[in-house]
């Protein structure tokens, strides 16, 4: 069993309860387990850390601008290669070019609102669930 760290958006949040139980009911039928979920507006200082790689990017600004925005949902979950699994379920970081049926496809807006976040490696999920769960 491997564990990783996902987080649904706040645009998606904004949107109300029907699109956050729709990408926890894809998840679930996907064979993951949430094993934590809290709802949660993050502050800059942990949004700013939990980006740090993209701290040199031009939209590192808007990005963490766009994460504090509002309330996000911060979700633990567990499977069998939970961090390869889940970043195919989500699909590519750019909705336009997300494979039809992942998150991504469905719920994205855009390349900066695109509605979720999962873990990219295994050392990342480690470290986010560190920063968010504690
Ligand atoms: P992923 O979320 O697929 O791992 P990353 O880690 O490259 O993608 O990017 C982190 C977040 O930064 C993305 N979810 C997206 O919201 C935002 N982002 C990435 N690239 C761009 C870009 N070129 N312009 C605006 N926002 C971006």
């Amino acid at each position: 069993m491997q564990q990783t760290y996902f987080m649904i958006k706040p645009e998606i949040v904004a949107a109300g309860d029907q699109k956050v139980g729709a990408i926890l009911s894809i998840v679930n039928a996907s064979g993951f387990r949430v094993t934590g979920l809290e709802m949660r507006q993050l502050d800059r200082p942990l949004v700013e850390d939990f980006y740090g790689e993209h701290r040199e990017r031009p939209f590192f600004g808007d990005l963490v601008e766009y994460i504090t925005s509002g309330p996000v949902v911060c979700i633990r979950l567990e499977r069998e290669d939970a961090v390869s699994r889940l970043r195919e379920l989500i699909g590519a970081t750019n909705p336009a070019e997300a494979a039809t049926g992942t998150i991504r496809f469905l719920y994205g807006e855009s390349l900066s609102n695109n509605a979720v976040h999962a873990s990219a490696n295994t050392e990342d999920a480690a470290r986010e669930l560190d920063l968010i769960f504690g």
